[in-house]
């Protein structure tokens, strides 16, 4: 299995995942600047869609967009015996088309009035998820899955942009960053812990 990921990026999540599920992976560097990777291949090649993440899955399949990514990384470790997969791709996609969107503009140099309207959606967002938060991790489940996995990656990004959490999820945050699988995800893509 092959994951194309930019260091921080969203494919920091399924760089998590696979690690949380102990699948085995080669996780590939995007430079996304001169558009190349770090097996010698052009992005363009890997993805017409020009953007990360990228999974080759065992048998060969190329698989992008975060749910359904995510989404095949549960179903390979057996997450979706633990959690109801409506539930999953329901926050899966929650995260993808509304918190993480919330964060384009902050890297597209948008103007101040705009990126406090990001900001204003993010921190509503974020206590939506705050609120149906109960047991340590997503989904009423006992360990990290997949949208653990993307929800870290939003509040990792939260915290590079100086956003607000609510503060059981920056102790969520903190506890999840205490895991082997995410303390070896950072390492790899050259991120400290934060
Ligand atoms: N719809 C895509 C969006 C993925 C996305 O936004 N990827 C960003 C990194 S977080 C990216 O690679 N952007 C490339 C660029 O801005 O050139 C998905 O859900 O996978």
């Amino acid at each position: 299995m092959k994951l194309y990921f930019v260091p921080g990026a969203c494919s920091l999540a399924v760089d998590i995942a696979l690690r949380e599920a102990g699948i085995a992976f080669e996780g590939i560097k995007v430079d996304l600047e001169n558009r190349t990777c770090a097996d010698g291949k052009a992005f363009a090649d890997v993805s017409a869609k020009g953007y990360v993440p990228v999974l080759i899955d065992a048998d060969g399949q190329k698989i992008t967009e975060m749910v359904a990514v995510l989404y095949a990384v549960a179903e390979k470790s057996g997450e979706l015996a633990a959690v109801s997969p409506i539930r999953l791709i329901e926050m899966l996609a929650f995260i993808s088309t509304e918190l993480h969107r919330n964060f384009r503009s902050f890297y597209r140099g948008a103007e101040a009035p705009e990126l406090e309207r990001q900001k204003k959606e993010i921190a509503n967002r974020l206590a939506m998820i705050d609120d149906l938060h109960t047991g340590d991790y997503l989904l009423g489940a006992e360990k990290p899955g997949v949208a653990d996995a993307y929800l870290f990656t939003i509040l990792f990004w939260c915290d590079f942009l100086q956003l607000p959490k609510p503060p059981r999820l920056a102790e969520y945050q903190a506890s999840m960053a205490k895991r082997t699988a995410v303390a070896e995800a950072l390492a790899f893509e050259g991120l400290g812990a934060r």
